[in-house]
């Protein structure tokens, strides 16, 4: 018995992997192992030898079991332990973000605009691409004979003859959103809405596709002194330059009264563009007064309260910060373009980490 107990015992703690330990426990317990030969022998013994190698051979069967069990946890362990000491991973290395494909220039400006408005307590609304012409024309004072209607070049939808619904157009700008957001929240109300707006025009400069975002402040005792900081804050923010300087050109628009165009000093020393500095002026958006008929038109008592609103195209904008030549190219979906002008997918414009690093 301790000739079994001691080859086996010692077999198992030599053992090396799993499939010598199987084989160990054939040899000791399986059909024909030894172990189990000597247990068959028990039958052929006197009842008094019994009662003495029964129990003697059970407990030996029971050590050899449970050293086999410990061996095999133990080969696993070692095995997990070679496996973690050869190849580890570093989870505080930095992901390689190219691989995720990479966030196009239109995407990086859209949360770089909206980093910045929501720093001075913009909300954010989106709305329908498709519009009723009241939400586009209507209620932003730009009634049926307006040339606004003909100059903006609308694609309409197709109407089946006898459908009496009133006309939907692709909308020509967000400012349909910002009637749905004065509808929706009242006043006061601080709101940008950025997205893709559709006017049929295609050449060097325009896309009959493109992008905008606008912005809207309704409150009591708004001014446009407020819409010139909150325009400075914003030129400052994005182009990351400690001071600019704005100069407001009288315009016309139908939903603004007074109206501005606006610009920002400048210099294209060498074709690059620098902001804040020079001789040159870069006409960037339009913006004014809320007209009143617009703020009724929202739901708004143009008798209580005053709004400042402004437009952009985030298109141009983003040619203009990261010093991409060619419109048209934005919607080519060229992967050498995406990949020379894209961000990278994990870096979100903030204001903290710096809106375009
Ligand atoms: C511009 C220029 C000036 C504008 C007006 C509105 C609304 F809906 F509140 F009346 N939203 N955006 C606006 C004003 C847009 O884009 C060049």
């Amino acid at each position: 018995m301790d000739d079994l107990r001691n080859t086996y015992l010692g077999q198992i703690a030599a053992a090396k992997d799993e499939a010598t330990l199987e084989d160990i426990r054939l040899a000791a317990l399986g059909k024909k192992g030894e172990i189990s030969l000597k247990m068959r022998e028990l039958g052929k013994m006197s009842p008094e030898e019994r009662q003495i190698f029964g129990p003697k051979l059970n407990a030996l069967k029971d050590e050899v079991i449970a050293a086999l069990a410990a061996k095999k946890a133990a080969l696993a362990d070692s095995a997990l332990d070679a496996r973690l000491a050869e190849g580890w991973l570093d989870v505080t290395k930095p992901a390689r973000p190219r691989r995720m494909g990479s966030i196009h220039p239109i995407s990086q400006v859209t949360e770089e605009v909206t980093a910045i408005f929501a720093d001075m307590g913009f909300g954010v609304a989106e709305g329908p691409r498709v519009e009723t012409d009241w939400y586009n024309f209507d209620a932003l004072n730009i009634p049926g004979h307006h040339p606004a209607r003909a100059e903006m070049d609308t694609f309409y939808m197709h109407r089946a003859a006898g459908d009496d619904r009133p006309p939907h157009v692709l909308r020509t700008h967000t400012s349909p959103v910002q009637i749905r957001s004065m509808l929706d929240q009242g006043a006061p109300l601080r709101v940008i809405c950025p997205g893709g707006v559709y006017r049929a025009d295609y050449d060097q400069t325009h896309t009959p596709m493109f992008h905008q975002v606008e912005g809207l402040a309704v409150d009591k005792d708004i001014s446009m002194a407020q819409l010139k900081w909150v325009l400075e804050e914003f030129v400052k923010a994005f182009f990351e330059v400690d001071d600019v300087e704005l100069r407001f050109r009288a315009s016309h628009f139908p939903f603004t009264e007074p109206s501005a165009e606006v610009d920002i000093r400048c210099s294209w020393d060498g074709g690059q563009l620098k902001v804040g500095e020079g001789d040159d002026w870069l006409e960037i958006l339009g913006s004014g007064m809320v007209h009143p008929k617009v703020l009724q038109a929202g739901g708004i008592d143009p008798t209580q309260y005053q709004g400042f609103a402004f437009g952009m195209g985030i298109d141009r904008i983003a040619m203009l910060k990261y010093g991409i030549p060619d419109l048209r190219a934005f919607f080519d979906s060229d992967l050498r373009w995406l990949r020379h002008y894209g961000f990278a997918a994990l870096d979100m414009p903030s204001l903290h980490a710096g809106l375009s690093r």
